[in-house]
């Protein structure tokens, strides 16, 4: 499936870290109403059955947004809540063996943090690609950094989006602005935020500028 330019702009991240009590379908929804174009719901500590039951919520929310919503990592639960797809990094299922479980209609994302790796997924069927870490991020532990170089000869090489990932905020968004990227992936950027609505608005207006 092809994913547009578009919706590649503000690409959220789920993270229950910071859910204070709160729900996390219920800030994704206000996440979405304030302008993200595009959600993956991201469970490391989830059993399936309480992975699969937020997954449906989510579709029911993403669905009444029409936003594109992809699973990371596991494609059983994705097929289960009739997500759009799955989003898979270097070390999990390899991006062919995933574009042949999923189909030709799903999206599949793929993270990839030099040159080859992402011309290899895009030749095996990835819709998009995901790089990072462009900047220091406490939120993924084990992330590799990514340079501005790199980023930036990936787009180049590439013909589907790119979206860089990996410590981005609204203070060094524009450091990215001239690599040639689609969009931004964020976590903490939004779930960390106590005005969730105002942090989307502001990176929304930001990351426009980034890709220009
Ligand atoms: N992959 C590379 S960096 C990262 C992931 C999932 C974490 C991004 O989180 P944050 O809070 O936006 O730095
Ligand atoms: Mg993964």
């Amino acid at each position: 499936m092809n994913v547009s330019k578009e919706t590649m702009l503000l690409y959220v991240v789920t993270d229950r870290t910071w859910l204070n009590g709160n729900k996390l379908h219920e800030q994704v929804e206000e996440i979405i109403k304030s302008g993200a174009t595009f959600i993956q719901l991201r469970e490391k500590n989830l059993d399936y059955d309480s992975f699969v039951a937020e997954g449906k919520e989510i579709r029911r929310i993403t669905e009444k947004y029409k936003i594109p919503f992809v699973i990371n990592d596991n494609i059983q639960v994705a097929l289960t809540v009739g997500a759009d797809g799955v989003h898979v990094g270097q070390k999990d299922l390899e991006a062919k063996k995933c574009r042949e479980l999923i189909g030709e209609d799903m999206i599949l994302g793929v993270s990839a943090q030099t040159k080859e790796q992402a011309l290899l997924a895009e030749k095996n069927g990835a819709d998009y690609i995901g790089v990072g870490a462009v900047f220091e991020t406490s939120t993924k532990t084990d992330a590799n950094p990514v340079t501005f170089e790199t980023l930036k000869e990936i787009c180049s090489c590439v013909s589907i989006p790119v979206i860089a990932i990996g410590g981005i905020n609204e203070d060094n968004i524009l450091k990215l602005k001239g690599s040639g990227i689609d969009g931004v992936a964020v976590i903490s950027a939004v779930f960390a935020a106590k005005e969730k609505e105002k942090a989307v608005k502001t990176l929304l207006s930001l990351v426009k500028e980034a890709v220009l």
